[in-house]
């Protein structure tokens, strides 16, 4: 006798799950990884909050490069660079009509340069996206802290909104000193709406979002439990955003969809300074980096100074080179690729939701199962015993973000026996575990809880 199993290809997809992101937030989060370029009068004067009062005569590059940096972010493996235009001294790496302290009242270029137009060249020679950060606090502009300053906020966003192509980011900046009451005078709807109004696309960085929020430290680590979730309500950047163990883990039922960016530094400053030359991070702290921020549904905004001459540093391109071969050293081979996958749960039986979707490197077909089901497993089987020593999970995030609960086991090559490799909690857009090595036979991914169907879509073995 035969049996025919119930097989439908036209089941419907499960349904989203809470807030989801945007078309622009799903392509920001597929960057993963870029450049933070700290660059401006602080470069010259070896500080890190310049006090606006600084002679604009200070910046003064003498070799300035941006294709040498976007060269250098591409090989990098990185997919974009985010400049200050306008760090909290006021000063305008390109020449705006808002403010007397700018570019063009330096020596380069005799003060007819433009940061902004050069680096936007540049990224479109080699295939960037290109980032705006801007803060809003200002320690020059003479009408900070009156009300005609959102003014002056907004014509600011508005010039590099519309002058310089694309930008998939506005980076707004919360600090301020802490003193005074001038961020009370900040209009951030206004400054969201002028912004979202010329780019509808762009992802706008704050404490809170909306595009993206603040990881809540300057370290480069999410939470090991991270939603993309966040209610912002009542919440403002800066001294009123939320406190940073949220910032970092999200709200589990938030209300928004908000996803994490870590921003870290390769040196100890921001800017660059002779006296860190020597103290760039190695390459384990930027892979335990990597494995926290990456690795833990953030985005990873690595800062790269550039130095007096307006070049990335030797030492500087040197580590990212390290740090991308190190990448490439523990992910290069992915066991999942090449094997077999199943599961004794999918969704209304139907090839269309089966394990190998997860096993396929496609990012939209996916294993899920019925929508009663919120624990299910499945397994990758090797064609031979494999030594792995990390795993990646992503959860197809379309949908919404899920599990609040996951392990993988693996079966020992030789014994045969079951060892569980590792446990955690969000996956998320992506979740990347190392561990110490096994040889292995068989890897089973196990979603122990999760607020809905599981929706998995990738899954990689190294
Ligand atoms: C902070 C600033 O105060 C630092 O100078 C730096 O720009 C960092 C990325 O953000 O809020």
């Amino acid at each position: 006798m035969i049996v025919v199993t119930a097989s439908c290809n036209d089941t419907p997809a499960p349904e989203p799950y809470g807030p989801v992101p945007t078309d622009a937030q799903l392509r920001w989060q597929k960057m993963e990884y870029y450049m933070f370029v700290h660059f401006g009068p602080n470069t010259f004067t070896d500080s890190e909050w310049g006090s606006g009062d600084e002679d604009p005569g200070v910046f003064a590059p003498t070799a300035l490069d941006c294709d040498q940096w976007a060269s250098v972010a591409r090989q990098a493996g990185m997919k974009g660079i985010i400049l200050t235009a306008k760090h909290h001294d006021g000063f305008c790496l390109w020449p705006s009509m808002y403010s007397r302290h700018t570019v063009a009242r330096s020596p380069w270029m005799d003060g007819e340069g433009d940061v902004l137009r050069e680096l936007a060249d540049a990224c479109r020679k080699y295939g960037l996206k290109m980032g705006v950060y801007i803060s809003p606090w200002d320690r020059n502009h003479p009408a900070y802290g009156t009300e005609r300053y959102n003014e002056v906020f907004a014509g600011t966003i508005s010039e590099v909104l519309s002058n310089y192509g694309d930008i998939f980011e506005l980076w707004l900046d919360g600090a301020d000193d802490g003193t005074g009451d001038a961020p009370s005078f900040y209009r951030w709807k206004y400054f969201l709406s002028t912004a979202l109004t010329l780019q509808p696309e762009v992802v706008i960085f704050s404490d809170i979002g909306p595009g993206c929020r603040w990881v809540g430290n300057e370290s480069g680590h999410a939470g090991q439990t991270n939603w993309s979730r966040l209610n912002t309500a009542g919440f403002a950047p800066g001294r009123l955003a939320p406190d940073r163990d949220t910032l970092s883990c999200g709200n589990v039922h938030g209300s928004q969809w908000v996803p994490a960016e870590a921003d870290v530094s390769i040196r100890p400053g921001w800017f660059y300074s002779p006296s860190t030359d020597d103290e760039l991070k190695t390459v384990d702290e930027l892979m335990d980096i990597y494995y926290a921020s990456v690795g833990r549904n953030a985005n990873l905004l690595l800062n790269v100074p550039v130095d007096r001459t307006g070049r990335i540093n030797a030492l500087d391109s040197a580590r990212l080179m390290e740090f991308r071969d190190a990448r490439e050293e523990a992910f290069h081979i992915d066991y999942a690729k090449m094997s077999r996958a199943y599961s004794e749960s999918v969704r209304g039986n139907s090839p269309k939701y089966a394990a190998a979707n997860a096993v396929d490197g496609r990012y939209s077909t996916y294993w899920t199962t019925d929508d009663s089901v919120t624990s299910a497993s499945f397994t990758v089987y090797f064609r031979k015993d494999r030594e792995i020593s990390a795993v990646m999970m992503q959860e197809y995030i379309p949908l919404g973000q899920r599990v609040k609960e996951f392990s993988v086991e693996c079966r020992l090559g030789g014994t045969g026996e079951w060892v569980e490799v590792c446990r955690g909690t969000t996956i998320g857009y992506k979740r990347l575990i190392p561990f110490p090595p096994v040889v292995a036979s068989e890897v089973r991914f196990n979603i122990i809880d999760s607020y809905a169907c599981p929706v998995i879509n990738n899954v990689a073995i190294y």
